[in-house]
């Protein structure tokens, strides 16, 4: 597009001029975002309608990836970077007086999504697009997405993000593709020419407006979509010059703006919690104005090939990221059945043969039920074909396991007044996948396993991955470049060859560009730190981070009990020889999750402490780094020396920070959890620092009881001290019994996630980190071996084996074929 830079300043100034009416002398930085994003948006227009053409003229098939969430983060660099523009146009700028990397952080980042979930789905769009493959996104757009994170005297404070205030330049409305959505109402049901039909009357019906965000391939002519959907009123303001009297607009206009107000809230916000969940009505219309719109949109295109809905399975696939959008499964079964005419058998098979369904967790209050008359009220047709999904499969099992009515209602989609999301995924659907190897099997084993038993050859796993141009390329262009003096470029189009670095873990050169690489992003780091939250930390110090959302499960409680325990041993022994070490944090909790609030509470008060005191000096730091987002993970990740993956086993299903760690060369310590067992096993324990309960263990304990908090409290005397320190003033409590609910929940309500068990572990492998750190070459070594084999990790890998092993889609052109 703009292979010299010359030709793109020319263009660049053309368009400052005419856009803004401002010269290079008037601008803003802001100012320049917008025009570069513009210029890049309108530039790559024809791809995207070649991309889109071709896909028809060949009928390829098509996948869409429905998912409440997208974490895209920031798309500028990105796409600069897919586009092969990266250098010319940091140089073009460069020479117009401007850094690219500030103008880059003019762009608001795209919170679409809580954690781990949405950035999979973004790592996976990524992907899909680089390798050239016909896959698309199906999400919302949220007017606000996550919470910004402000910490007021320790305390999370939540602000509303308002990411679309200023404009967003990737998106383009398309009020032409719009469709309608309906909910409410009430089913008539007449027999017409021998047939029995379905209507529902009285519902109200509003619009759901697609905005259109590129998906730009790296180094291929490729661009698929992200499609997220607005919702707007559907009553047409005319009603109030006419003065007619029916509709929700009747009672004039302030109603009527009341009314397009609560017709909006549909795609108002994204429910802040992560692997948690919260049965609210507006969240389930937000699920099925998803999946309504979608399949509307999804079915639209299929049409326009002229081809039988027999051949449905044959040209689209639709997957559900999660059981958040399983309505596309009742839905499905609506618009064939009610619109298109079929009967249920030939209905069902067709919508059991699209739908493929991702589940990303095992906790159970993360299992969705909504309550029947919620969803038979909002929604009434669709309730009736649960029910009748519902009816059907239940007279399957009995057939089959006759008399086994404990079988039946432990299986059934609607039990208890309460529709099963996870049941209706499974039984609806025919992949159903985990997203790690241990989590798979314990789906298999555990939670899931009498439907394994029932439809095994439906059960796969598909390990996570990450999108290894953002998370390598573009968040460490210095280890990015190192690695192709070292090996080349093919790791870029194939990244599994990374591991060719493994011939380089001997060589004191390349152990030496690793360690002043790490160095640098350090010193970048404690900059921003510094300027941000006025904290100095030294870039010699150990960098050990624990970034994710704040769970229970994640354990970050067990980082900062440890923390209170170095401090104590530091002032117990002041002259002692320790390796100077810097913890980060950063976490947002949940508005609603009391005891994660606390949690960063607690870490705050540890930070004030630790910090404050001189004896601390040169020894030990505590930072909690605000509003934690991809952007900030694309800081604070290349900075790390180690790699907190420290989850109860069992309990993650997969993580995917722990693979961006370890491809930025971070050393991990972690539990045998999710995909860290895979990890594991590609680069042994001799490159990681493996401790803690393994899952087995956790399950025993779980089923057999037998584990005692307060029986490790009396008998660990670190235990008991850092403890204490929980509600006794002193170092870490200002008044009486100020951290008395996380106290509580270890000792009193018997610490459900190991915390205490797992501590000694813990504290003895942070003294096998803090003992490996001081060979610094030999920490480098460890460092290669784990850059190596995140290859493997990369989500083009994993974007592969869905694409042959579920989706049955091919690359639709030579992938990589040179812009
Ligand atoms: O999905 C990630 C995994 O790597 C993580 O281990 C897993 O915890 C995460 C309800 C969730 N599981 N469940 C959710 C998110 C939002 C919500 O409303 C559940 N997120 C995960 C990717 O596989």
């Amino acid at each position: 597009m703009f292979d010299n830079k010359e030709f793109f300043k020319t263009a660049f100034k053309e368009q400052l001029v005419s856009r803004l009416g401002k010269s290079m002398e008037e601008a803003t930085a802001g100012d320049i975002y917008k025009i570069l994003g513009n210029l890049i948006r309108e530039n790559i227009g024809r791809e995207w309608a070649e991309t889109n053409q071709a896909y028809k003229a060949d009928r390829e098939k098509q996948m869409y990836y429905f998912s409440m969430e997208f974490l895209i983060g920031r798309l500028l660099g990105n796409n600069l970077l897919n586009l092969g523009m990266y250098d010319t146009v940091r140089e073009g700028l460069k020479e117009l007086g401007w850094d690219l990397e500030t103008i880059e952080e003019q762009e608001p980042d795209a919170g679409l999504g809580n954690g781990g979930l949405g950035r999979l789905a973004a790592c996976f769009l990524d992907s899909l697009a680089s390798l050239g493959y016909a896959g698309h996104g199906c999400g919302i757009r949220y007017k606000y997405g996550l919470f910004e994170q402000k910490i007021v005297d320790g305390h999370q404070v939540e602000l509303p993000d308002p990411w679309l205030q200023k404009g967003y330049v990737w998106e383009e409305r398309r009020e032409d593709k719009r469709v309608p959505v309906s909910f409410w109402g009430r089913v008539e049901v007449s027999e017409k020419n021998g047939r029995t039909v379905f209507e529902t009357v009285g519902d109200e019906k509003i619009w759901a407006v697609p905005y259109d965000v590129p998906v730009i391939g790296y180094g291929s002519p490729h661009v698929n979509t992200l499609r997220l959907w607005s919702a707007e009123s559907a009553v047409d303001p005319a009603i109030l010059r006419s003065g007619a009297q029916s509709g929700p607009a009747n009672k004039g206009y302030y109603q009527f703006l009341d009314y397009n107000r609560s017709v909006e809230s549909i795609s108002e916000f994204l429910y802040p919690d992560d692997s948690g969940y919260e049965g609210k009505l507006l969240r389930l219309k937000q699920q099925y104005f998803l999946c309504s719109a979608g399949l509307r949109s999804v079915l639209r295109t299929f049409e326009k090939l002229g081809l039988p809905f027999s051949e449905l399975p044959r040209k689209v696939a639709v997957h559900i990221n999660d059981t958040h959008p399983t309505l596309v499964i009742p839905e499905l079964m609506r618009i064939l059945i009610d619109e298109k005419g079929f009967g249920w058998d030939e209905a069902w098979s067709l919508t059991i043969r699209t739908v493929s369904y991702t589940n990303h967790t095992l906790m159970s209050e993360a299992l969705e039920k909504w309550p029947v008359n919620m969803v038979r009220e909002l929604l009434p047709r669709v309730y009736m074909i649960i029910e009748e999904i519902n009816k059907r499969f239940c007279g399957m099992l009995l057939e089959r396991f006759p008399g086994r009515q404990d079988l039946v209602s432990r299986m059934a989609i609607i039990e208890s007044g309460q529709v099963k999301m996870a049941h209706l995924a499974v039984v609806g659907s025919y992949s159903v996948n985990g997203v790690a190897r241990l989590h798979t099997e314990l789906l298999k084993n555990d939670v899931m396993k009498p439907f394994y038993g029932l439809f095994p050859e439906r059960f796969n796993n598909k390990t996570n991955g990450i999108a290894h141009r953002r998370w390598l390329m573009h968040a460490n262009p210095e280890l990015s470049r190192l690695v192709c003096d070292g090996i080349g470029t093919g790791w870029i189009e194939n990244p599994e060859r990374l591991q060719e670095l493994e011939r380089f873990k001997n060589d004191s050169l390349f152990r030496e560009e690793i360690l002043r690489i790490k160095h640098g992003n350090k010193q970048r780091l404690s900059g921003e730190i510094r300027q941000k939250q006025g904290i100095a930390v030294d870039p010699e110090s150990l960098f050990d981070v624990q970034v994710k959302r704040l769970h229970g499960y994640k354990r970050q409680l067990l980082n900062a009990l440890h923390i209170m325990h170095l401090y104590h041993a530091i002032k117990d022994d002041p002259t002692a020889e320790r390796l100077p070490r810097t913890f980060i944090f950063a976490a947002k909790a949940a508005p609603a999750y009391f005891l994660a609030k606390c949690i960063i509470k607690l870490i705050h008060a540890v930070m004030d402490t630790v910090n404050r005191d001189p004896q601390m000096e040169g020894r030990l730091k505590v930072v909690f780094l605000e509003n934690y987002s991809v952007s900030l993970a694309e800081k604070i990740i290349p900075a790390a020396n180690v790699s907190e993956q420290i989850s109860t086993a069992g309990k993650e299903a997969s993580g995917t920070g722990n693979m961006k760690f370890m491809m930025n060369g971070a050393l991990t310590v972690g539990t045998l959890d999710g995909a860290n067992v895979e990890m594991h096993e590609r680069i042994g324990a001799e490159n990681m620092f493996l401790f803690g309960l393994r899952s087995e263990e956790v399950m025993d304990y779980y089923k057999h009881g037998g584990y005692w908090a307060r029986e490790i409290y009396e008998r660990d005397p670190r235990v008991k001290r850092v403890l204490d320190d929980l509600i006794v003033p002193g170092p870490f409590c200002r008044h009486d019994r100020e951290f008395e609910v996380i106290y509580q929940s270890l000792l009193d309500h018997n610490d459900e996630f190991f915390v205490l068990r797992d501590f000694a572990d813990y504290a003895d492998t942070h003294a096998a980190v803090e003992r490996a750190y001081w060979d610094a070459q030999d920490w480098a070594a460890k460092s290669i071996v784990n850059i190596a084999h995140s290859g493997h990790f990369s989500s083009d890998c994993t974007v592969k084996r869905y694409a042959s092993e579920i989706w049955k889609i091919h690359p639709v052109r030579n992938a990589f074929e040179i812009r």
